[in-house]
């Protein structure tokens, strides 16, 4: 058994014994594990059998997880799991993504009303038998129905970074095949989508039979779907699906270009073929002869494929038929690169809910070659992450003081905060304390139901104080898992316009909040956009990277992102000079 499948079962075990209302620590602590050993560099297995090493030392792992990974790589088997899934069919799981739907009221669904798949609650609550249950209602029936379309997607579809890891280790196991001329990765991967629902391969190998027969021996496989002579699907462990596609070589670029899609900009380079007289497929593009016959003129290069149509190259985030045809004859915009990126201004440290020190944070941002950071920890409305009062605040603010002549030249730590904005409208922390700050950031983490014009009111509220620079993932939804508060954006935009504020991208994979569209629209605006990783460790600093993606997806350059320029300049952006 390796990692992967290791984990997987941890995986499974959580979310079971969450169904079964189990102790919230003991779920955090499978799924915790799963995740450390999902990212181990060594084999489980490895290690057991060479001994030199205790499965103990490693992170998260307990005496009670190291006993169930020696168990999982001796039998395959673990029995605590197997019984629960005697008990608890697997698809009843997924009612547990649906937002507001607990374990114990999914419990009483799949008891009273024997429902196991969301198919089936749509249906029952459409027909109002779920309202009927002991301790629902219409309220929760409304709320249930509202919430099973975004439970059915997080079943189909995991984060980017998530297939990013992935990606990277297909690409190590496949890139050994002798004769493995091209390999890339496709569509939505390709296109830097928030979720993606399955990987696309394409390579170009002297033996199909050889790259098809390695695509079977990934240590993941769960199963192999189907199987042709230049073509294959697979499942994985964690369900996702991988489809590889062996091409001979002069078609290589056309089908990057059809595999890559989106299909909509597809259906359009189609058109735009057409009216040349032409036809484009995964083969090639090719001219229609006045005969009827057809003569290949590319296909060999993405580049070739779009100019024989008198295209230019698509950079592949762009392609979503939003606006890039019309770019095409303008000219693309330079999409930003994480190069570009010299600072990150929102992180927490131990003082809150952060794991690492204020030191270990920045010596981790100097390692990265950041000129600055802001140290932004949350207020203490956030009382379940110990967020700070003025006093403490305050006693933060004068340590980075202190430092700041211990890192001169090294790198500037400003000080900042992640200040929440009250329910009933207001900071939380008073204006005498927050403008003896640099950056101060404004967060909405309570009275997320409320209305939209309340909720859009506070987010104003707080713009419009002078000691605010900026709103943090100014939506809140929490992807595949939590819909965006109500708000008008279009309002938010208008006041932090009007008042010489930022709005945040938050680059955590599971928020990247404002998305593609809206940090589009935000640009328009020419409101400055800062990406920031809120990280809660040093290793959250990396996820940097994924804010790029959506950047990019945005249409967003090096110019309109705040943190790409010196501290200096931005708080002339700021108005403060
Ligand atoms: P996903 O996997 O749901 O995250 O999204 P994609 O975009 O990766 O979609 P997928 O895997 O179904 O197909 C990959 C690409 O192949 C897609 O973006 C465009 C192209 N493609 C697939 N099927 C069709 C089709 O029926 N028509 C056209 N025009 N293109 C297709
Ligand atoms: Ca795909
Ligand atoms: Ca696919
Ligand atoms: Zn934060």
């Amino acid at each position: 058994m390796n990692n992967a499948q290791i984990a997987a079962k941890f995986e499974m075990l959580a979310d079971l014994l969450e169904f079964q209302g189990a102790n919230s620590f003991r779920i955090r602590a499978y799924r915790n594990a799963a995740r450390t050993i999902e990212s181990l560099s060594q084999q489980i297995s490895a290690i057991i059998e060479d001994g030199s090493q205790k499965l103990t030392d490693l992170e998260g792992i307990g005496k009670d997880l190291a006993e169930k990974c020696q168990v999982l790589v001796e039998t395959g088997k673990l029995p605590q799991l197997e019984e629960l899934q005697k008990k608890i069919p697997q698809s009843v799981l997924a009612m547990l993504r649906i937002p507001g739907l607990g374990p114990k009221k999914a419990a009483v669904i799949y008891k009273e009303l024997g429902i196991a798949t969301l198919d089936e609650l749509k249906q029952a609550c459409i027909e109002e038998r779920v309202r009927a249950l002991k301790g629902f209602g219409a309220k929760t029936e409304q709320t249930i129905l509202n919430g099973i379309d975004l439970a059915a997607t997080a079943e189909d579809r995991v984060f980017w970074a998530r297939a990013d890891h992935l990606v990277q280790r297909l690409r190590k196991h496949l890139e050994s095949v002798d004769g493995v001329e091209q390999l890339s990765f496709a569509g939505s991967y390709r296109r830097g989508k928030e979720t993606v629902g399955d990987i696309d391969i394409l390579t170009v190998a002297d033996s199909p039979t050889a790259a098809m027969d390695r695509l079977g021996e990934f240590p993941d496989l769960d199963e192999v779907i189907a199987r042709g002579d230049t073509k294959m699907s697979i499942r994985l462990v964690n369900n996702m699906q991988v489809d590889l596609r062996v091409v001979p070589a002069k078609s290589y670029g056309a089908a990057l270009q059809y595999f890559t899609g989106s299909k909509e900009h597809n259906v359009k380079v189609r058109g735009i073929a057409k009216q040349l007289g032409m036809k484009i497929n995964e083969y090639g593009v090719f001219k229609i002869e006045e005969d009827g016959s057809e003569t290949y003129l590319a296909g060999e290069t993405e580049k070739d494929v779009y100019a024989a149509l008198d295209l230019p190259w698509f950079p592949p985030e762009l392609r979503e038929n939003r606006e890039e045809f019309k770019l095409a004859e303008t000219g693309f915009p330079e999409l930003i690169t994480v190069e570009d990126i010299v600072g990150d201004m929102h992180m927490h440290t131990d003082a809150t809910d952060g794991l690492n020190t204020l030191e270990e944070m920045i010596e981790a941002a100097i390692a990265k070659g950041y000129q600055y950071i802001a140290i932004t920890d949350h207020s203490k409305r956030v009382s379940m992450a110990n967020g700070l009062d003025a006093e403490r605040l305050l006693a933060q603010w004068k340590e980075i003081d202190k430092l700041r002549s211990k890192y001169e030249g090294k790198i500037e730590v400003l000080k900042g905060l992640e200040c929440d904005i009250l329910e009933q409208g207001g900071m939380d922390l008073p204006d005498e304390v927050l403008e003896q700050g640099d950056w101060i950031i404004a967060s909405v983490h309570y009275g997320q139901n409320q209305p939209k014009q309340q909720i859009t009111d506070r987010i104003i509220g707080a713009l419009e104080n002078p000691n605010i620079a900026i709103v943090a993932h100014p939506t809140g939804r929490l992807i595949n898992k939590r819909e965006a508060y109500e708000v008008d954006l279009e309002a938010v935009f208008q006041c932090a316009k009007e008042n010489r504020k930022f709005v945040e991208l938050n680059a955590n994979p599971a928020r990247l909040d404002l998305n593609d569209i809206q940090c589009h629209a935000a640009k328009l605006r020419g409101i400055p956009i800062g990406i920031n990783s809120d990280a809660h460790k040093i290793d959250g600093l990396d996820v940097m990277r994924y804010g790029m993606m959506q950047a990019r997806r945005a249409g967003l350059t090096k110019q309109d992102v705040v943190n790409t320029r010196p501290w200096k300049e931005i708080r002339k952006l700021l108005g403060r000079d």
